[in-house]
């Protein structure tokens, strides 16, 4: 029974479906969304973690996995972390007293120059459906800014945004100064203008053109 309840949240969080009022997707009009059966599953017993694990990380993948084949839009994802922030309503106290427990922190921000944030507020979204506590920098965050988060937040992995070119040179002072700073720290880099070559060769610890795969490389190589 509560395996089916996971199984119908994970889909409200993947097609975008918030709550019952919510007409979007139109096929689901009427139904329970995201935020109704969060509070069922918790009602009915099913732990946070499990709701977290097999329903809303669940729902959150699959969208980032065909936002990342092309199958699926910028307003799909958009709706998707909609659906998801309604159900974290519900988890956000058993986070809080720790009962949750996260994949690790992901510090994130856009470099120093650079006021571009839509492609950066997808990645936290994905970030945080995948099970991340995200530090949120903003825009415009300078190389001194960003250590002071590292510093602040232990271990925490570091995720870098750029869409200029002329911006984009900032990241190789901000990966430098982390990684003189706090030797250790994973640092992944994106946005539309770099490329795996420029990534390596400012000292990345890895590139992603999309959300999914900044998420992917940090569950293999950071996540608790
Ligand atoms: Co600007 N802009 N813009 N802009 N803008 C571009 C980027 C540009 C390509 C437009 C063009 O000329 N064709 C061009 C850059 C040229 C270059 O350097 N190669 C440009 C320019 C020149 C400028 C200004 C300099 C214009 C001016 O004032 N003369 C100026 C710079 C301001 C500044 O930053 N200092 C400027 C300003 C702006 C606005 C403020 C008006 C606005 C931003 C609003 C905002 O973000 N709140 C804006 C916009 C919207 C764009 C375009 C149209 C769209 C960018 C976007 O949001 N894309 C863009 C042209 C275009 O792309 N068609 C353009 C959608 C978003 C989902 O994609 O951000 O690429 P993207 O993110 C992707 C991936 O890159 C990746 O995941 C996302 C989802 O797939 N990704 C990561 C991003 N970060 C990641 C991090 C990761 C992993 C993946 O790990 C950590």
């Amino acid at each position: 029974m509560s395996e089916e309840l996971l199984q119908q949240l994970a889909v409200c969080v993947e097609r975008g479906k918030v709550n019952q009022a919510s007409p979007y997707p139109p096929d689901m009009k009427g139904q329970d969304g995201a935020d109704e059966l969060t509070r069922k599953a918790l009602d009915q017993g099913v732990s946070p973690n499990d709701v977290l694990e097999k329903a809303l990380i669940i729902g959150m993948g699959n969208i980032g996995k065909k936002f990342s084949a092309n199958q699926v839009f910028v307003p799909d994802v958009l709706m998707a972390a909609k659906a998801m922030t309604a159900a974290m309503g519900h988890l956000k106290p058993f986070l809080d007293s720790g009962q949750v427990k996260t994949r690790g922190t992901f510090v994130i921000g856009t470099v120093q120059g650079d006021l571009h944030d839509i492609g950066k507020n997808l990645v936290c979204m994905v970030m945080e459906g995948g099970g991340w506590k995200v530090v949120y920098l903003g825009v415009d965050v300078s190389p001194e800014k960003f250590l002071a988060a590292v510093q602040a937040n232990p271990g925490a992995a570091v995720g870098l945004s750029a869409l200029l070119t002329t911006t984009m040179v900032n990241m190789e002072k901000t990966v430098k100064l982390i990684k003189g700073e706090v030797p250790g720290t994973k640092v992944v880099v994106g946005g539309a203008p770099l490329t795996q070559e420029f990534a390596t060769k400012i000292g990345a610890d890895a590139y992603s053109p999309d959300p999914q795969g900044a998420l992917d490389y940090l569950n293999i190589n950071v996540a608790a």
